[in-house]
């Protein structure tokens, strides 16, 4: 008994509280500077969200509605809408005495995010992401790198087990590649190594990564597995820089679908790059995962949401068994939606009957 005796007298205590506070604001309404003063308190929700006025929405809610669905509508019919510049394609390698030799140029550029958004990306070979490496396990590889920055760089290839000297780490396993200079790395990909890897500056990271140097390096098996024949394999590198949220170097509406036909299986590579995590949420399907940071899971799992953290690769099956244009986005919902509509990180699978 003792101890309901307590909350009972603090609820008394607390509805007096209320009750002199409503008061208080009812006097406060008759006197303008005293309403004015009260404001301030109204606003706060006391939330992650800011306060909505009910009573002022609700005199206006048909016209605000309409304007706001306009900008939503305006921004799913301009999708996928088209940019100039577009990354992660597939390079071809040189290849000289049995060595795969893929040529890079870090540069300055423009780069056009979004319609009309231009923003200064560094760039490999002028595209963000940079161009896409495949290579197989036992592969001799050669990079060379000509630094056309007004910085310093190295190019770290994340998820390799390489020699030392190769790891692309300034004062670490090398020097720093100056501007103006040019450095060759070269080293045979591990036997055991395959999967979804990445490359990327690991100088000044936080601003060279966040404009743009990086790119997906994947390894293929040198026995395919099951996984390894699928209809659709696609690679998505999620960042989240000075250039926004974005899928392969693109925001909403300017990203691009994923398209499979009906019955056809997906292979989609996640690779963060950016400095958040991001949970991935796909409609309408779900999601197997078999591997991890290039390392195939011997118990896949299944989920609609995917969390992907910065530095990690997710590799995920998708049976394309439900027909329809599906949302397939970032589920941290700031990255993904405003009251101006979708941006950033979103895009759609599309399963064609
Ligand atoms: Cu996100």
């Amino acid at each position: 008994m003792p101890n309901t005796e307590m909350p009972t007298r603090s609820r008394r205590a607390f509805l007096r509280e209320t009750g002199l506070a409503v008061s208080a604001v009812a006097i406060a309404a008759c006197a303008d500077e005293k309403a004015a003063a009260a404001a301030p308190a109204a606003q706060n929700s006391g939330g992650t969200m800011g306060a909505h006025d009910t009573a002022a929405a609700t005199a206006n809610a048909a016209a605000a509605a309409d304007q706001m669905d306009a900008m939503h509508e305006a921004g799913i019919k301009a999708f996928p809408a088209k940019t100039a510049g577009k990354g992660n394609q597939l390079l071809a390698p040189r290849v000289e005495g049995g060595v795969k030799i893929y040529d890079l140029t870090a540069k300055v550029i423009k780069w056009e995010v979004e319609p009309g958004r231009m923003v200064e990306a560094w760039t490999y070979n002028e595209v963000v992401p940079a161009p896409q490496i495949r290579v197989r396990e036992g592969d001799r590889v050669r990079v060379n790198l000509k630094n056309e920055l007004p910085e310093s760089t190295a190019i770290h290839f994340h998820g390799l087990e390489l020699p030392n000297d190769q790891d692309g780490v300034p004062f670490i396993t090398q020097p720093p590649i100056k501007p103006g200079q040019s450095y060759t790395y070269e080293f045979t990909v591990p036997a055991g190594n395959s999967g979804s890897h990445m490359y990327h500056s690991h100088h000044n990271a936080a601003k060279q990564v966040g404009l743009g140097l990086l790119g997906a390096f994947i390894v293929e098996p040198k026995t395919r597995g099951r996984y390894d024949n699928v209809d659709v394999d696609y690679v998505m590198i999620l960042n989240d820089g000075s250039h926004g949220y974005t899928f392969n170097g693109k925001s909403f509406p300017a990203t691009e679908p994923v398209v499979a036909k009906l019955g056809q299986t997906v292979r989609i590579r996640y690779m963060n790059e950016g400095m958040m995590i991001h949970p991935m949420h796909l409609h309408g399907m779900h999601q197997t995962v078999i591997a991890k940071d290039g390392w195939a899971l011997d118990n896949p799992w299944k989920c609609d949401t995917l969390n992907i953290a910065p530095g990690e690769r997710w590799d995920v099956i998708v049976k394309c068994n439900n027909p329809g244009t599906w949302a397939f986005h970032c589920h941290i919902l700031p990255h993904a939606e405003s009251a101006h509509g979708m941006f950033g990180m979103v895009t759609a699978l599309i399963v064609q009957k």
